[in-house]
């Protein structure tokens, strides 16, 4: 989708840094989605005026300092509700949230089904790296049971969840997943997911070497796989089969879209339809809402 804020400006990736240089550990791959970040808006054109980007708590929720653009470091786990309100106060504006494993599926997990059912129309980058890296290395919802961390040095004793099989079944139309060791791919992705209208995720394996020694850079490029040829993204039944993983491998690209109304169409459908018609009264609703 072509919208109004791309081919703006003449930027290069590097001038879309900020004044704030990243302070993660080297190695981190929460670098290559920086990257891909700066590439992408570059690539869209994007006026930093245009562009919010907004998170939660977590090394990865920093990325934002790192953006020349508006930015909202929110609370832990709540990245995604200000990022609605942001998009319907300015539905001009290109939203990105970037957060987490542990700020998108722990904490702000009951926020994730409702930003997908609802299609805000918004970009959800999500570096996963299988741990609360912040936080010095406690289990995350994507941690492998084998993994010892902090407070469960045996190892865990839940199964991992599978971030992309739970935005197909909550409803997002636009779900990618990426390896940040591929910084193409990711950039391709998140562009996809900016042209997008609607609410879109990507998912990108981003390892902690400081704290995950399992889930190596290695591991996840060793983990993850090109969708097959011939891959039909508009169908639900095969995206939901390969997030399943039945070579034992995680797919890579884009799993799944679709268009469908958005809650900002549907807000202004409501208003002019109801705003319109004789029986509306502002009143009634005040009073409702009066304690
Ligand atoms: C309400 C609240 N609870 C707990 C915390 C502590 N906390 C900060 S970040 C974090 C987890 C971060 O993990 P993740 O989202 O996976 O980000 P990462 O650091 O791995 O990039 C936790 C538990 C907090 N800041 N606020
Ligand atoms: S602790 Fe892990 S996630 Fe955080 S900056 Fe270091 S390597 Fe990255
Ligand atoms: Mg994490």
């Amino acid at each position: 989708m072509n919208r109004a804020i791309f081919n703006n400006i003449e930027m290069k990736p590097k001038q879309y840094k900020s004044d704030v240089s990243p302070v993660w550990c080297p190695g981190c791959g929460d670098y290559g989605v920086l990257a891909s970040v700066y590439r992408t808006l570059s690539e869209l054109g994007i006026n930093p005026k245009d562009f919010v980007a907004v998170s939660g708590i977590g090394c990865s929720s920093r990325l934002p300092y790192f953006v020349k653009s508006y930015k909202m470091h929110t609370l832990h786990g709540r990245a995604g509700a200000v990022a609605t309100g942001t998009q319907l106060a300015n539905p001009e504006l290109a939203v990105m949230v970037t957060g987490g494993d542990g700020d998108g599926f722990s904490i702000g997990g009951g926020h994730m089904p409702h930003m997908a059912r609802k299609n805000v129309d918004m970009t959800y980058v999500l570096m996963d790296n299988g741990i609360y890296g912040l936080t010095k290395g406690q289990s995350s919802p994507t941690t492998r049971k084998e993994m010892p961390a902090y407070i469960t040095p045996y190892g865990g004793v839940e199964e991992p969840m599978d971030p992309v099989s739970y935005m197909l079944t909550y409803g997002a139309t636009y779900v990618a997943q990426a390896f940040a060791g591929n910084p193409k791919m990711c950039a391709e992705l998140i562009k996809g997911a900016m042209e997008h209208k609607g609410f879109a995720y990507v998912n990108i394996f981003a390892q902690c070497p400081t704290f995950n020694k399992l889930d190596t850079a290695k591991y996840y490029r060793d983990l993850v796989e090109e969708l097959p040829e011939g891959y039909d993204p508009t169908d639900m039944d095969q995206a939901i089969k390969v997030a399943r993983r039945p070579t034992g491998k995680a797919p890579v690209g884009l799993i799944y879209t679709e268009d469908r109304y958005t809650l900002c169409d549907e807000m202004k459908r409501l208003v002019d339809h109801v705003g319109g018609s004789a029986d509306y009264d502002k009143q009634k609703i005040v009073d409702l809402n009066r304690p």
